[in-house]
């Protein structure tokens, strides 16, 4: 994905991308899938509501949210696949190797987007409590698999 260039008097916040024909990959890790099956139904229903295919979003799990560095390179490697979605959920209380899993997918991840030069979303929730995880997927702090999906678009149009 080359960037466009944009000078000052094209550039708009307002500028809205038609992602109709946008492709994307949503990679769904499976433990504590109470909260990532929130996160992926709230992205999903971004992508639509701002224009993007049912056909053409994609979904592949994977078991934990370590996995999602390959899941992401898996779709990422694809041609076709204009930006990845990564959606997973670490509880810091409930697991002890809390430290190693984040900074390994979010180094992981980082990598991918920079190997493969297409956005790829660290959608991974971080909390302490299963609670402020729910509070973050459906509950009252909104949804992070929405603001994952506006992510993953506004990258596609700056
Ligand atoms: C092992 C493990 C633990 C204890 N906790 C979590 C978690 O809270 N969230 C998550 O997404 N994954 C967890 N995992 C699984 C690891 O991500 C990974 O799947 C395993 O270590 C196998 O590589």
């Amino acid at each position: 994905m080359a960037t466009s260039l944009k000078s000052l008097s094209q550039y708009s916040d307002k500028n809205i991308l038609d992602i109709s024909n946008k492709k994307f990959g949503i990679v769904v890790s499976e433990w504590n899938d109470q909260v990532t099956e929130s996160l992926f139904s709230a992205a999903v229903d971004t992508l639509l509501k701002h224009g993007a295919k049912k056909e053409n979003i994609f979904r592949k799990n994977v078991p934990g949210s370590f996995e999602l560095t390959l899941g992401a390179q898996w779709l990422a490697e694809l041609e076709e696949i204009d930006a990845v979605i990564c959606l997973g959920c670490v509880i810091q209380g409930e697991t002890r190797h809390f430290d190693f899993i984040c900074d390994a997918v979010a180094h992981g991840i980082t990598n991918v987007s920079i190997k493969y030069n297409k956005p790829v979303i660290f959608g991974v929730l971080t909390p302490n409590t299963m609670q402020q995880a729910l509070d973050r997927a459906g509950g009252k702090h909104g949804n992070k698999g929405d603001e994952a999906a506006i992510t993953a678009i506004k990258m596609l149009g700056f």
